[in-house]
């Protein structure tokens, strides 16, 4: 496997230098940020940043994300633009060497939190969701970090009011028009997709959510079944509801090779839609991660990992989940489990 750090463009604060530092990390996922969506990206600017991670000895084979537009997962206004628009993006990133793109088809909202700065016992802070406080909120009026804010909220309770008309066998039919477009060119350049789960796992705010459980992964992939139709499995995510067994998951879609990229994060399970998010360590969430990372291990893994949001510990300011600290800490953490793993089974 390759471990990766995300790393959100030339105005990050933490710096290609202090992430070259980490133990392990070979590369970095990162986009470009500024491309409004369903744009089509400059080739300049890729060729620049792609030039500048090298610069630093890091691979820039990994774009987290390639963004899908409310059009294409509506199928409506500009969609059949958009979609050009996508593909081209594909062929351009592949001409510069990357090797795998993350998307998510979540309508309107990407990852969802009640609260960003939850202060745990030990001090640090940690993003976290609790149903109770998600139901109070006025969806039209929410915005959190990461997320396109271009939309008014009459603009989104109108996005709402489509999603809820087309349904989430609507959604499901827009999806695989989608992957028929796209997987095709994907294939041409090998260039693996690698589509995000929805954030939390369960529907929010009335709106349709697919990527959310192994039966509805199952249904994805053979919507297109086809080895460049994948999947980041990200641990966190799904691990939101205490219904999926992470490690079965990952180990079955591992070794069916539909995994590309991996986001391994911890998460503290509460009931059954509301969660904290937790150091990677295992006893410090409801996951057992040696179990998941030895399920990657054991199908034979080799593709992309990186650690996913950490908490905010040792003082540190930054954008909520993405901190350097803690996610270093992860990643270092997970590259020990990995390398005793390659170890012990050297012995047998
Ligand atoms: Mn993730």
């Amino acid at each position: 496997m390759k471990m990766t750090f995300r790393w959100y463009g030339y105005d990050d604060k933490n710096t290609l230098n202090y992430i070259r530092q980490i133990p392990g990390v070979t590369g970095v996922v990162t986009a470009l940020y500024s491309v409004p969506v369903g744009e089509a990206w400059p080739e300049e600017e890729i060729k620049k940043l792609k030039e500048y991670v090298n610069s630093y000895g890091l691979e820039m084979e990994v774009i987290e994300s390639v963004p899908v537009s409310e059009d294409i997962k509506l199928r409506s206004g500009n969609y059949k633009k958009h979609l050009e628009n996508f593909k081209a993006n594909i062929r351009l990133l592949a001409k510069y060497g990357v090797k795998c793109i993350c998307y998510n088809f979540m309508p309107i909202f990407d990852w969802t939190r009640s609260q960003l700065d939850h202060v745990n016992k030990d001090g640090s802070q940690s993003l976290v969701y609790y149903e109770e406080d998600v139901a109070k909120l006025d969806p039209t009026k929410l915005t959190l970090p990461g997320w396109d804010a271009s939309y008014k909220p009459e603009e989104v309770a109108d996005l709402i009011k489509k999603y809820q008309a087309i349904g989430e066998e609507g959604l499901w039919n827009n999806l695989k028009l989608f992957l028929e477009e796209i997987i095709p060119v994907a294939r041409e350049c090998d260039v693996l997709m690698a589509i995000h789960p929805d954030d939390p796992a369960w529907p929010i705010f009335g709106i349709p959510r697919l990527i959310i459980n192994e039966k509805n992964v199952d249904r994805f992939l053979s919507l297109v079944d086809d080895h460049y139709n994948g999947l980041t499995f990200c641990t966190g995510s799904f691990g939101s509801s205490p219904k999926n067994d992470i490690a079965k998951m990952i180990g079955k879609y591992a070794k069916m090779d539909r995994i590309h990229f991996a986001h391994i994060r911890n998460v503290r399970q509460l009931g059954e839609h509301s969660f904290e998010e937790a150091a990677h360590y295992s006893y410090d969430g409801s996951l057992d991660m040696v179990k998941i990372v030895k399920a990657l291990h054991d199908a034979g893994f080799d593709k992309y990992i990186r650690p996913d949001h950490g908490r905010m510990i040792w003082d540190e300011k930054a954008k909520p989940g993405y901190g350097l600290y803690d996610r270093a800490l992860g990643a270092v953490y997970i590259n020990g489990i990995w390398e005793t793993l390659d170890k012990t089974e050297g012995e047998k």
